[in-house]
C-alpha cells in the first residue's frame, strides 16, 4: 500500500469511528440525533431562576417501570436545561420547591388513563395522573414547558388524549430495507436480535413518548411469514421490552397466508377450524414472549396481498378470525381499508367504499378499520375518504403517511401538519353540519373508545432519523395531532422550531412562515388544481406521460386524462359518479365545476384548456401559473431559511439550504416535465411573464429515464 493510500485508508476508518462514537449530547454541531429533545440550558435568567427554586424530586408514588422512566427523564432534563443535578428524595414532609409525581384514583381534571395534570400547590410542582403513563406525559409537557422558557407562574394545565390508539406504523422490511423510507435503513437490526439490543431503541421510544405516541408496528404492511415465527417472535419481544418501559405497546403486520407459508396448513380460509385454531395458538405464543403485546395491522387482498377473498371470504370473515384469536387479550386487529381491483372501467376512488361500507356492522368489536385520509393514495391533496361517516357500525381509524412518498422523499420541505388538519376538519355533514372527520376518529360522532390514528413513519438510522431534517417536523406534528388533533399547525411549528432549532423569535418566525406554506408550494409545482399522480413506480420522478402499466390505474394518464380537450377526472355522475358516495352537502361543494374550490377542480371535473377560472385566468393559464410560481417559490423557502441562517447551528443551516437547492431544481424538473407534456395536448403558448422551459419535452423525458434507469 502506499503511503498515500494508507493514510486515506487510515483517515476513513477515523471518520467512521468518530461519527460512531459522536456524543449524541454533544454541544458543538448539531447533527440531529438529540430532535426536540435536547434540553439546551436555559437562557433566560430570569426563568431560571423560577425554575431554580424546585430543588427537589418525589417520585415514589410511581415506582413502576414507566414511573422511573419518568423519573430518569425528568432528572436528565433538568441537569441539562439547568446545569444542576436535582436532590431525589421520598419523604415531601412540609417541603416547598419539590417537584412531585402523584397516582391519583379520580380527578375531575383527567379525563382519561393516559392523561395528566401539572399544577402548583403550596410552593411545589405536582404532576398528577391516574396511571404512570399519564406521569410520563406529564414530565415531558413540563419539559417541553421549561424547553421553550415558560414561566411557571400559575401554571395549571391538564390534558388527556383524543385517540387512545396512537401509533406509528414502520413500513421495514426484515432485510433492513424500508419500503417508501427515504432515511436510511431501518431502525430494527433483526440479524442482531434479540440478543443485541441497540441503544437506539431507547431513543426511538423516547421520542414517541414526548409526543404521547403509545404504539408501533414494528414490520410493512406487505408483511413476510418470519414474523410469526417463534425465532422472530422473541426478537420482536426483546424490542418490546424496551419500548414497553415509555408506554409503547408493539404491533405487528401479518401476512395472511401465514397458516399455509409457515404453519404447512392446506389453506388459510379464514373459516377453516384447522386455520383458526393455527391464529389461536401463534397469538398465544406471541403474549407468552410479549404479555401486553398490541395486535395485528393486516393488508390483505391488496396490491397483490393474501386475504379472505382468495376463499370466497369477506375481509370481515378474515379480521373476525383473527379479532376471536385475540379474545382472551388486550390486543386488537385493526384491518386495513386500503383496497382497490385492476377494474379498467372501475375508478379506482370507489374501490374501498364499494367493498367496505356494506361490511359495516359485521366487524367483530375487538377490530378496527385503518382508513387513508383520501380514497386515492397520500397524494399532495386528496379530498377526505368517503368512508369517513359512512360507516357508523364499525370504529374507523385513520392513516396518515408521515415518510414523504409523494411529497419529495427526503429533499423536498414539506410541512405535513396542513395536510393531516385538512382531512380531520373535513366536514363529513353525515350527522349535520359540524360532522368533521375528526369527530368520526375519535369516537365521538359515533360513540367509540377504541379510537386509532397511525402515521406511516418516515425514521430511518440516518443519524438525525429522518434525513431531511425539517422532516422530524413531521414526526413531531404527527404525534402531536394524535394526542390533540385540536391544536394548529402553526403552533406545532413554533413548538417544534423552539425545541429542535432555535428560541429566537425572529429566526422562528421566518422557519414557521416557511413551513406553513411549504405545502401549497410543492402541491403548486407537483400537482396543482387537483391533480395527482399515483402511478407505479418510484413516486419520485415527474412521468405525467406514463401511459403503460400492468393495470390501468398504474398509468399517469389514468389519473390526470388530459387530452387536446382538457384536464381533469370527472367524477360526477357524467363521469365515475365517484362525488356520490359523499352526503349532498359535501356533493354540492364539489359538483359544479364553477363552483368547485379551485385545490379539488380536477380531483372532481374534466376540464377544457380554454375554461375561464375565477382567478380571471383559462384552466391552462392557471396551470402555468401554479407550477412556475410553485417553483419560483422555493427561492422565497430559501431566503426565509437564509434570514434565520444567524440563529441556527451551522450543520443543522447548512443541511437545510443545500436541500433547498435541490429541491428548486427538482421544482423547475416537475414543472417542466408537467408544462411541456400538457402544452404537447393544449397547443398553447406559455403565457406571458413566464420563461419557457429551457429543455425540450424529449430532454426531460430523456432526464427522467435515466433517473428510473436500473
Ligand atoms: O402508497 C402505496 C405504496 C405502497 C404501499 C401501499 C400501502 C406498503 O406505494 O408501497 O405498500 O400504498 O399502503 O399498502
Amino acid at each position: 500500500m502506499t503511503r498515500r493510500l494508507f493514510l486515506l485508508f487510515l483517515g476513513l476508518i477515523l471518520i467512521a469511528t468518530a461519527s460512531y462514537a459522536a456524543d449524541p449530547s454533544a454541544d458543538e454541531g448539531d447533527d440531529g440525533y438529540r430532535l426536540w429533545l435536547k434540553y439546551e440550558a436555559v437562557t433566560n435568567a430570569a426563568i431560571k431562576a423560577e425554575y431554580l427554586k424546585y430543588t427537589t424530586f418525589i417520585g415514589n408514588s410511581a415506582k413502576g417501570e414507566i414511573g422511573q422512566s419518568a423519573a430518569q427523564e425528568l432528572q436528565t432534563g433538568l441537569k441539562k436545561l439547568l446545569g444542576k443535578n436535582i436532590n431525589v428524595t421520598s419523604s415531601f414532609g412540609a417541603r416547598s420547591g419539590a417537584i412531585v409525581f402523584r397516582i391519583v384514583t379520580s380527578s375531575n381534571q383527567i379525563q382519561q388513563e393516559e392523561g395528566y395534570q401539572i399544577t402548583l400547590s403550596g410552593g411545589n410542582i405536582l404532576i398528577l395522573a391516574r396511571s404512570e403513563n399519564g406521569i410520563l406525559y406529564g414530565v415531558f409537557a413540563l419539559l417541553r414547558h421549561m424547553q421553550m422558557q415558560r414561566t411557571l407562574k400559575n401554571l395549571n394545565v391538564a390534558s388527556s388524549p383524543k385517540i387512545r390508539y396512537r401509533m406509528l406504523n414502520h413500513w421495514d422490511n426484515p432485510d433492513g430495507t424500508i419500503e417508501r423510507g427515504y432515511a436510511g435503513a431501518s431502525l430494527w437490526k433483526w440479524y442482531e436480535l434479540p440478543e443485541r439490543v441497540d441503544p437506539r431503541y431507547a431513543d426511538y421510544a423516547r421520542a414517541n413518548a414526548s409526543l404521547g405516541i403509545n404504539g408501533t408496528v414494528l414490520n410493512n404492511v406487505n408483511a413476510s411469514a418470519r414474523f410469526m415465527s417463534q425465532e422472530y417472535i422473541v426478537k420482536v419481544a426483546a424490542i418490546a421490552n424496551v419500548l414497553r418501559k415509555y408506554g409503547i405497546k408493539t404491533y405487528l403486520s401479518v401476512y395472511f397466508a401465514a397458516p399455509k407459508t409457515l404453519g404447512g396448513l392446506p389453506t388459510s380460509d379464514p373459516l377453516d377450524p384447522q386455520v383458526r385454531a393455527w391464529w389461536k395458538e401463534k397469538v398465544a405464543q406471541i403474549y407468552k414472549e410479549i404479555p401486553d403485546f398490541g395486535g395485528f395491522l393486516v393488508k390483505a387482498n391488496s396490491e397483490g396481498e393474501p386475504g379472505p377473498q382468495d376463499y370466497g371470504r369477506t375481509h370481515a370473515d378474515g379480521a373476525n378470525m383473527l379479532a376471536e384469536a385475540f379474545e382472551p387479550y388486550d390486543g386488537i386487529v385493526i384491518w386495513r381499508a386500503f383496497v382497490y381491483k385492476a377494474d379498467p372501467n372501475a375508478d379506482r376512488f370507489k374501490a374501498a367504499y364499494e367493498e367496505f361500507v356494506p361490511l359495516d356492522g359485521k366487524f367483530d368489536p375487538k377490530v378496527i378499520v385503518q382508513v387513508k385520509n383520501g380514497p386515492i393514495d397520500f397524494q399532495p391533496r386528496e379530498p377526505f375518504s368517503p368512508l369517513f361517516g359512512n360507516m357508523p357500525k364499525t370504529p374507523l381509524g385513520i392513516e396518515f403517511q408521515i415518510t414523504q412518498e409523494y411529497l419529495g422523499f427526503a429533499t423536498h420541505a414539506v410541512y405535513e401538519a396542513p395536510i393531516f388538519k385538512e382531512c380531520l376538519d373535513s366536514d363529513t355533514y353525515v350527522n349535520g353540519e359540524g360532522s368533521t372527520v375528526a369527530k368520526v376518529v375519535d369516537g365521538s360522532m359515533h360513540g367509540y373508545a377504541r379510537t386509532l390514528m397511525a402515521g406511516v413513519a418516515n425514521t430511518g438510522n440516518s443519524r438525525n432519523w429522518t434525513g431531511h431534517p425539517l422532516a422530524q417536523a413531521n414526526w413531531y406534528a404527527f404525534g402531536r395531532l394524535s394526542w390533540d388533533h385540536q391544536l394548529s399547525s402553526e403552533q406545532i411549528a413554533q413548538e417544534w422550531v423552539a425545541l429542535t432549532l432555535t428560541r429566537s423569535q425572529k429566526a422562528s418566525g421566518h422557519i414557521t412562515k416557511m413551513m406553513l406554506r411549504s405545502r401549497e408550494i410543492y402541491v403548486d409545482y407537483n400537482t396543482p388544481l387537483g391533480l395527482s399522480r399515483p402511478w407505479m413506480g418510484v413516486h419520485f420522478a415527474p412521468e405525467p406521460w406514463q401511459n403503460k402499466g400492468s393495470r390501468p390505474d398504474w398509468t399517469a394518464v389514468y389519473y390526470h386524462r388530459a387530452d387536446s380537450a382538457g384536464i381533469g377526472f370527472d367524477r360526477t355522475s357524467s363521469g365515475s359518479n365517484a362525488l356520490a358516495q359523499y352526503r349532498p352537502q359535501v356533493q354540492q361543494k364539489w359538483i359544479d365545476p364553477d363552483k368547485t374550490s379551485l385545490p379539488y377542480l380536477l380531483w372532481f371535473h374534466h376540464v377544457r384548456w380554454d375554461k375561464n377560472l375565477s382567478t380571471g385566468k383559462s384552466l391552462w393559464e392557471e396551470l402555468c401559473t401554479r407550477f412556475y410560481t410553485g417553483a419560483d417559490s422555493v427561492l422565497w423557502m430559501q431566503q426565509q431559511w437564509d434570514l434565520a441562517k444567524p440563529d441556527l447551528d451551522s450543520e443543522v443551516y447548512a443541511n437545510v439550504a443545500q436541500r433547498l437547492k435541490v429541491q428548486r431544481r427538482e421544482a423547475i424538473w416537475w414543472r417542466d416535465a408537467w408544462v411541456l407534456y400538457l402544452q404537447s395536448l393544449a397547443r398553447q403558448p406559455i403565457p406571458a411573464g413566464f420563461e419557457p422551459p429551457k429543455q425540450t419535452l424529449e430532454e426531460v423525458k430523456q432526464s427522467v429515464n435515466v433517473y428510473l434507469m436500473r
